[in-house]
């Protein structure tokens, strides 16, 4: 694996096809995965982690974006958006399909949400505003101290209605508010919800005409796990339900940020964890905490709308 790594790393961006096990991508260190499903294909837009020691941190300030049509051969699409002017950061994007355009949503760090545009699945990506589409400060969001402002979670109904999940730190800081048509400006105040541990990466998917939020928890009980909640509104009514997926162990106690999609009828978990740094020799420790690498593995359903715990892939 390690040689591989060297190898293929030397490749950067480009439509360069690879073919691996796990993990599915490592050309580059890549989190926070958003799945698309278009034109036949399974997208993934990642966070892109780029590690400096004399300043450890997420320093992420453009997009990655890979596909497949066989969950077996990726081809690496190379950065497909960068943040600019007013966002200096791009983390953590959302990208939903409508009028014929994918609209992803971005965080500049924890201080406010971006939209870009683009007329192909790949790119390139193009900030639609010049500013940000919400902030704490943004009429209706009602942010208190310590909220942060970031993980956009977009969702478009079977109606066409769109809506833009985000929120972190604190688990009343979830927030959920209608997107107009154009999808680059937002109708009315934003709703609040809760969740039991709510930290971060709130997301939304529907199942046989049920609502899931699915969300990462804190760390209060040893480490991030991806839990859920289920209402017949996308707006309010959730109920608690369980575990989607534990905390890999290649996490080593830190955070994972999902998404999930249907993909040629079978469901599927995106998410990251930190074995591609540690097979590279990284130490643990900061450097590992911001290399992170995106994963993705089958998920299934209960009869009763119940979502089976994931069984994690660890080679
Ligand atoms: O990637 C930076 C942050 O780490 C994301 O915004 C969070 O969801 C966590 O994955």
């Amino acid at each position: 694996l390690i040689l591989s790594v060297v190898c293929v790393m030397i490749l950067t961006s480009g439509a360069i096809t690879v073919f691996a096990d796990y993990p599915i991508f490592y050309q580059r260190y890549t989190a926070d995965p958003s799945a698309l499903e278009a034109n036949g294909r399974l997208y993934l837009y990642c966070s892109h982690d780029v590690y400096d020691s004399s300043r450890p941190g997420y320093i992420m300030n453009d997009i990655t974006c890979i596909s497949t049509d066989d969950l077996k051969n990726w081809t690496d699409h190379g950065e497909v958006f960068k943040a600019s002017g007013w966002a200096g950061l791009s983390w953590a994007p959302s990208v939903v399909a409508k009028n014929n355009k994918y609209y992803m949503y971005y965080g500049n760090g924890g201080g406010g949400i971006g939209v870009a545009v683009s007329d192909s699945p790949t790119g390139p990506f193009k900030d639609a505003l010049g500013k940000a589409l919400v902030t704490n400060s943004t009429p209706g969001v009602d942010a208190p101290s310590g909220f942060w402002c970031f993980d956009p979670g977009a969702f478009v109904d079977d109606n066409g209605q769109a809506y833009l999940f985000f929120g972190g730190n604190g688990q009343s800081n979830i927030r959920v508010v209608k997107l107009n048509n154009d999808m680059i400006s937002i109708n009315g105040s934003a709703s609040k919800l809760s969740a039991p541990r709510f930290f971060e990466a709130a997301h939304l998917h529907k199942y046989k005409g049920k609502y899931y939020f699915t969300y990462s928890s804190d760390f209060s009980q040893g480490a991030a796990t991806i839990e859920y909640m289920v209402s017949d509104s996308p707006t309010s009514g959730f109920q608690h339900k369980g575990t989607v997926l534990a905390n890999p162990p290649q996490n080593e106690g830190n955070n994972n940020h999902q998404s999930i999609v249907s993909y040629k009828g079978n469901w599927y978990i995106a998410y990251h964890n930190r074995a591609l740094a540690a097979a590279n020799g990284a130490p643990a420790g900061d450097a590992r905490t911001y290399q992170r690498n995106v994963c993705l593995d089958r998920m299934e359903y209960n009869t009763d709308g119940t979502i089976k715990k994931v069984t994690i892939t660890t080679n």
